[in-house]
């Protein structure tokens, strides 16, 4: 049996910051839901599973029916069953949707924050959605069983799979959808043949569970590989492949250029061409500029961002472009000699270098937790719910550059 697993298809949106050159109805989740039910019929796939957020909160019910039922339409007499669970942004839209679907292959289960068996041609599939703002461990909920009784979950099947739509990286205390980190280790899922989960959008894969990740990023907030998985089982239910297959028509990356070593003759758009590799069909680039220049250069590498900037959307070189450059040069210190003043400045110095060495949030855990809670709250209006938050990484270079400006400027320095 030959499964194709995706989750977080968010139909209705689209991917961000895309050059003017490029057609912007490539980049649409819609085109992505339409390029993975080619994939699965042309490849002789078995079954499509998706693990929630299949709609995304702001598409309307006329657009999101139409373009699930074009997908559907694709799959007709291909023997490919269709099995999902809602997500958060499906809430009870994606169930009313298909209440009455006449395409038999569909199926939702999990509904209603219950967890449901379904038999797919002998292979049992426990799904939980979350159509509802469940804050609580899904592994803590009930089974719906056949006759819609309400059981304790307790799998005796011999080998299943599950699906889920939560955070698994979060515990209750969290305050996150479906948070189930404590039960990452349970029985319920060590004995899985493969857990599936959807939710994150970042992909990340362990020996008894996974991550599906998104199969097309659409922001920043989704750097790095987005794809689908492809799950094969022998006539024993075994596992006997499974493995990553990259999709997504654009990935997002930030970048750290050190540009100490910029002159007339190593201009910004060498250095660019240097650090900015052509990996997939369209390449976009936050670009972190670190290092140390006088002003007179800092100054002059500005004027060339800019012109970068204004050029076509940041053009690079093929397929390669910059969406936003993030200026983090510095001036010209010697951070080890100050930190040795008795003063504000050495104390500065001193957080400076623990960035540097890698031991800020060892040493100073505590405001790193407090600045990571600010940071969250702050970008939530502008976030739309595309996760286009800082990271941990993004975070303490933020931190970093707030640290630097706090020191004397090049003009206050004693020569
Ligand atoms: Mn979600």
């Amino acid at each position: 049996m030959k499964i194709l697993c995706t989750a977080d298809l968010h139909l209705g949106n689209f991917s961000k910051k895309i050059p003017e050159k490029y057609n912007i109805e490539d980049f649409t989740a819609e085109k992505a839901w339409y390029d993975i039910i080619d994939i699965a019929s042309q490849n002789n796939y078995d079954a499509i599973l998706i693990c929630g957020d299949i709609l995304d909160e702001d598409t309307s019910t006329f657009t999101s029916r139409q373009i699930l039922n074009n997908g559907f339409e694709k799959l007709k007499d291909k023997n490919i069953e269709v099995v999902m669970i809602p997500g958060n942004h499906d809430k009870s839209r994606l169930s009313d949707l298909l209440s009455n679907t006449p395409y038999s292959f569909v199926h939702l289960i999990g509904c209603g924050c219950k967890w449901q068996r379904f038999d797919l041609n002998g292979l049992s599939i426990y799904g939980f959605g979350l159509d509802d703002d469940l804050k609580t461990n899904p592994f803590k909920r009930k089974l719906k069983n056949e006759d819609n009784k309400e059981i304790k979950l307790k799998i005796e099947d011999d080998k299943y799979i599950i699906m889920i739509h939560g955070d698994y990286n979060a515990n209750e205390k969290d305050n996150k959808y479906g948070p189930f980190k404590d039960s990452l280790n349970g029985d319920v899922i060590n004995n899985s043949i493969i857990t599936l989960i959807g939710h994150t959008h970042k992909k990340e894969e362990k020996d008894k569970y996974v991550s599906l990740g998104s199969p097309q990023a659409f922001d920043f907030g989704e750097k790095g590989e987005h794809g689908f998985w492809t799950l094969e089982l022998d006539e024993k239910l075994d596992k006997v492949n499974f493995c990553f297959e990259s999709f997504s028509k654009v990935y997002y990356e930030l970048v750290d250029a050190d540009v100490s070593d910029f002159s007339d003759e190593h201009s910004l758009s060498s250095i660019l061409n240097e650090n900015l590799e052509c990996k997939h069909s369209l390449n976009l680039y936050k670009v972190n500029l670190i290092g140390n220049l006088s002003k007179e250069k800092h100054d002059k590498i500005r004027e060339e961002m800019e012109e970068n900037q204004s050029a076509v959307n940041g053009y690079v070189a093929e397929d390669v472009y910059v969406s936003e450059f993030i200026d983090n040069i510095e001036g010209v210190y010697n951070l080890g000699e100050m930190a040795k003043q008795p003063n504000a400045i050495g104390v500065v110095a001193e957080m400076i270098l623990s960035i540097d060495d890698g031991t800020f949030i060892e040493k100073y855990g505590d405001s790193f937790v407090k600045y990571k809670e600010q940071s969250e709250e702050y970008t939530e209006p502008a976030r739309n719910g595309y996760y286009d938050y800082l990271d941990d990484e993004e975070l303490l270079k933020f931190i970093r550059k707030s640290l630097i400006d706090i020191l004397p400027g090049e003009s206050d320095k004693n020569e």
